[in-house]
């Protein structure tokens, strides 16, 4: 048999040796099934608790956790999405607390929290709390942090060690995905050993990548410590024992354990001490690549060492003092603020051997050296270093040519402005009044950011949606604003903010724009989420003086008993009519509208859970006149230019149409809608068998 026969998707899950394929995302589930298995082979009696809430880079591991239920449920491990990343930091500390008060059969429950940067900042409070009040022996509180520090997919640039810092929290970097299980089980043994919550940094390259995992050697090997006292959850203690249990215990006790497990490691070590360089997480492999950019094939014969910082936070003062002695210059590699950098001054002021300090800025020169904003790549630091080269006496063994090659080897990416999904209810329900603009938040409707910036105001965090006007209303000229928020924000925090309208009386009118996913991250269901009439009563308690419901198909609501009194029920064409009336109105208006999200639909649609429709629009090319009414009428991306004999005309691009009919709004002559036609496929693409190679992979 073919050895590609024997290989599975779920083998990153269910194997215990050999290699197999994950992505830091399945990183993420195996550890949690790593841990299970490993307290069982250890005689401990756990079970496991995962819960947060999606956000890039993590957005998919909700999916994912989902997807894995039958693995994780084997193990006892519990998914249990939240509602908002608050709640669930709450959630999680819950169960460190089992065995205060509920007699449980197990001896505890190891629970890991994940959310984005945006995500962990709202969950501050309940993590401050949970790092003072402590964690359980033999259960452990694990934080996967979405770090985008780019802001790839996100609305801010996100560095997360700063929020994690304030609240005592050591936080762990893997550098990639083979770092993920070793290091989160490293991070889950500390959490237990201290009595503390511990953070995994998980950024976008680690989330995003795949690697071949050898499943034989997840486990690192753990020093055998003593067990600190008084560090682990208890019931009720004071503010300031709790604050001493946190400070005077618990991170000495960390710190304690990051020393004794050599967390941190030397990796280049050289006998003539040159320059000393500190990477900190994934910036140790782009550093090794950086040094062979620029020629230096054998580092420790340049006089470079290099420290392989896993932990930012805390340093542990003798690895640094260990590193840092004899070298002439120590130079700090990391990407954003200078969380590491300072550490080592502070660690070094006081020391025998003080070498000069370079980082942020060059020693030397005082110039800007590592960034402090965006991401390092290798070919940054290579820069660095060949500035480092320049300033100092340092010599370092650059061929001239190579500097020159060093950011010239990538073919430019092409970029394009983002656009809805064809088909996507945003493209109709996010339209207002011409001269109207509408407040922006989050969600798939802040893509119109890009599409027609003059119509917005500025976005706020998930949840702020509306509070901007709160503010801005007594002062303004605008007697009355508009406000987009998803279905999934609502159900997430942004009920509070229509709340906080209405309690302070100004003229807004929420658009709720009710897609039946959280669509952004991967269309998942809004957890606590409720029914177009169940919000609609929601609003009404909460004192909205008028709701309406626009829809693309108003007919499913035939039983309008159960919405609201008094609710309008109205097909989208009337929407622009509607929001004409209700800005009219003082107070706080919505307009709940409904319409599935497009991408959403086609999976539906393919699955089987919801009828397809039947007719596929064409544009006849002999009537169109190329006049573009349907393009601007829909603005829908499947609505595609082309080049005729008589000039530019338009056509459908039936593989992305999710039969929105938009575009027919128009009631142009040229469309032509074909009842239950199928597109003929003319050949069955073959692709060429795998080759034998593959079988020899196994014996080498
Ligand atoms: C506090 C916080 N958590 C998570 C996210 C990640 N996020 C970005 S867009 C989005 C989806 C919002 O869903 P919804 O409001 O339903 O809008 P849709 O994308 O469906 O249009 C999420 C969860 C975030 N930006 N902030
Ligand atoms: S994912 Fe859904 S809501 Fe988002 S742009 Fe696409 S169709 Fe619209
Ligand atoms: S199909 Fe009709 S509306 Fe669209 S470009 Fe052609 S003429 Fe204009």
């Amino acid at each position: 048999m073919n050895y590609i026969d024997n290989i599975r998707l779920d083998d990153c899950f269910t194997k215990d040796n050999d290699l197999a394929l994950m992505n830091g995302v399945q990183a993420l589930v195996r550890l949690l099934i790593e841990q299970a298995k490993l307290d069982k082979d250890n005689g401990l009696v756990t079970h496991g608790y995962v819960s947060g809430y999606p956000g890039s880079p993590l957005g998919t591991l909700d999916l994912e956790l989902g997807r894995s239920k039958k693995h994780l449920e084997k193990h006892n491990i519990i998914f249990q999405p939240a509602v908002n990343e608050e709640l669930a930091a709450t959630a999680a500390w819950g169960t460190q607390m089992l065995g205060l008060y509920d007699r449980p059969q197990i001896d505890g429950v190891f629970s890991m929290w994940y959310g984005k940067g945006p995500g962990l900042d709202r969950s501050m409070d309940a993590l401050r709390h949970a790092n003072m009040g402590g964690v359980s022996m033999k259960g452990g509180m694990v934080l996967a942090v979405a770090d985008d520090p780019i802001g790839k997919s996100s609305t801010i640039a996100y560095q997360s060690e700063q929020s994690l810092i304030s609240a005592g929290i050591p936080v762990f970097y893997p550098a990639n995905v083979d770092e993920v299980i070793p290091m989160g089980l490293q991070a889950f043994a500390l959490s237990r050993h201290a009595g503390v919550c511990v953070a995994l940094k998980i950024t976008s390259d680690t989330a995003d990548s795949n690697s071949v995992i050898d499943l034989g050697k997840l486990r690192p090997i753990s020093s055998k410590l003593e067990n600190p006292i008084n560090v682990h959850v208890n019931r009720h203690d004071p503010a300031l024992d709790r604050e001493a249990a946190l400070i005077k215990r618990r991170i000495p006790a960390s710190k304690d354990f990051i020393k004794q497990n050599k967390i941190n490691n030397v990796i280049f070590n050289p006998t003539k001490k040159t320059l000393g360089i500190i990477s900190v997480g994934k910036a140790t492999t782009e550093t090794i690549d950086a040094l062979d950019k620029i020629g230096i094939k054998d580092p420790e014969r340049s006089g470079i060492g290099l420290f392989a910082c896993k932990i930012p936070w805390p340093l542990i003062d003798q690895e640094i003092i260990n590193f840092c002695k004899n070298f002439e210059e120590i130079l700090v590699i990391e990407e954003k603020a200078s969380i590491v950098e300072e550490q080592v001054a502070h660690i070094l002021f006081n020391s025998k051997s003080r070498p000069r300090l370079s980082g942020k800025l060059d020693a030397s020169s005082k110039e800007e050296l590592v960034p402090k904003i965006s991401e390092l790549s290798s070919d940054i630091i290579a820069d660095c270093l060949l500035k480092k080269a320049i300033h100092s006496s340092i010599s370092i063994d650059i061929p001239k040519t190579k500097s020159e090659a060093i950011g010239g080897n990538l073919p430019p990416v092409v970029s394009r402005t983002p656009w809805y999904c064809a088909g996507c209810p945003h493209n109709s329900g996010t339209k207002t009044p011409d001269e109207e603009v509408v407040g922006i938040g989050i969600g798939c409707h802040s893509i119109g950011y890009f599409l027609h910036p003059e119509k917005l105001t500025n976005f706020s965090q998930m949840g702020g949606e509306g509070g901007h006007w709160i503010g801005r209303a007594p002062f303004s000229n605008h007697k009355h604003t508009f406000q987009n928020i998803g279905d999934g924000t609502y159900a997430h925090s942004g009920s509070l903010a229509i709340r906080a309208a209405v309690s302070a009386n100004v003229n807004i009118t929420f658009k709720i724009l009710y897609n039946d996913a959280v669509a952004m991250t991967g269309g998942q269901k809004a957890i606590g989420g409720a029914t177009p009439w169940a919000i609609s009563k929601q609003l009404a308690a909460e004192g909205v003086k008028k709701i309406y419901v626009v829809s693309d198909e108003p007919e499913q609501f035939k039983e309008t008993k159960l919405f609201a009194d008094k609710v309008g029920i109205f097909h989208r064409d009337e929407l622009i009519n509607i929001q004409k009336e209700v800005r009219e109105i003082s107070g706080v208006t919505a307009i709940i509208y409904v319409q599935t999200c497009a991408t959403e639909l086609r999976r539906r649609r393919k699955r089987g859970y919801v009828q397809d429709r039947d007719i596929k629009m064409y544009i006849n090319p002999d009537v169109c006149e190329g006049c573009g009414d349907c393009a601007e009428k829909s603005n829908c991306v499947a609505v595609k230019p082309f080049e005729h004999l008589e000039g530019i005309k338009r056509q459908i691009d039936q593989s992305v149409c999710n039969k929105d009919y938009s575009c027919k709004k128009g009631f142009c002559p040229s469309f032509i809608g074909v009842q239950a036609g199928s597109i003929s496929i003319k050949e069955k693409k073959k692709f060429p068998d795998i080759p034998e190679i593959i079988n020899d992979i196994k014996k080498t």
